[in-house]
């Protein structure tokens, strides 16, 4: 099987699952799982539901080998009974992405990286990536051979609506997370400008606060943090697959110093600092950390 038509099984495999995520949530709102995902965070029953239904059927696909996910310690090797000729796909997922979005009733969303390398894997490795976005409606937005397109999910099935995506060139919106006195100084000073030239959208929930960008232009960042330098968010599960649909729109990514594509994958979980949007606010920026 070649890897492209792998990567298609890989993407209807996730737009089937999504409703199942979606269905799963309400009844899952208020409980934890009583346990803690490889990087320390508590994980809700919502986390591990959708972990164990992207499990189930990614690892059926013909062609993926290895998967990997936010909530799980290690790759797991799935290499099929009847043996994956040809494609040797790896799938790295943050099932939900934005769980603790859950308790208030806020947007959520799942982020997949696909690779033809084993993992981790550098973003700049990735053939193809995806977030659904479990929103008023659920959507599915996928970059692959240069270009980003939205999807409707409907029953299961993926529904072309916007190809060719592009964030718009006037940017409009910004989120960034963090506490403001955990900022670093260069960071701080970065934000007091770009608050006095957009307006503010931040959800708690990567894939919402991203869309938004992709929607209407501006940056999302979740920086380095004094208490935390190399931010919060995982490179193999958020950054590197975030950044690959934003730089495929005409955007760009940045850890502060380099596109996030490039950042050297050292470990499954390790977390890096992520700003993704327009080109002239991840300039800007890298350059306001440079000073
Ligand atoms: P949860 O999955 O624990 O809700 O965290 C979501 C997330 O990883 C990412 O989606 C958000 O951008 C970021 O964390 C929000 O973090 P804060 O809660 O510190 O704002």
């Amino acid at each position: 099987m070649a890897a492209n038509e792998a990567v298609d099984d890989v993407l209807e495999t996730v737009a089937a699952v999504a409703p199942d995520v979606r269905a799963g949530l309400p009844g899952r709102r208020l409980t934890e799982a009583g346990v803690e995902n490889p990087s320390g965070e508590t994980v809700t029953a919502a986390d591990v539901h959708a972990d164990e239904l992207f499990f189930e059927a990614l690892g059926a696909v013909d062609g993926v080998v290895e998967f990997a996910s936010e909530e799980r310690e290690a790759v797991v090797d799935v290499t099929n009974a009847a043996g994956d000729a040809g494609a040797t796909l790896s799938v790295a997922i943050d099932p939900l992405d934005g769980s603790s979005n859950l308790e208030s009733n806020n947007a959520m969303g799942t982020i997949v990286g696909i690779a033809d390398e084993p993992l981790p894997a550098a973003g700049a490795d990735l053939i193809a990536a995806a977030y659904i976005l479990y929103g008023p409606i659920t959507t599915m937005t996928v970059a692959r051979e240069g270009t980003v397109t939205t999807y409707v999910i409907d029953g299961g099935e993926m529904q072309a609506v916007e190809e060719d995506v592009t964030l718009p060139e006037d940017p409009v919106v910004y989120g960034f997370g963090g506490r403001v006195p955990d900022w670093p100084d260069a960071f701080h000073d970065y934000a007091r400008e770009v608050e006095t030239e957009l307006k503010l959208r931040y959800g708690g929930a990567m894939v919402g606060d991203v869309n938004q960008v992709l929607s209407y232009g501006g940056i999302f960042a979740y920086p380095a943090l004094s208490s935390a330098p190399n931010g919060k968010l995982r490179l193999q599960f958020e950054g590197a697959p975030i950044a690959k649909i934003i730089e495929a729109a005409g955007g760009a990514s940045s850890d502060g110093e380099q596109s996030l594509l490039a950042v050297e994958p050292t470990d499954l979980h390790q977390r890096v600092p992520v700003h993704v949007g327009n080109e002239a606010y991840v300039e800007r920026l890298e350059n306001a950390l440079a000073q």
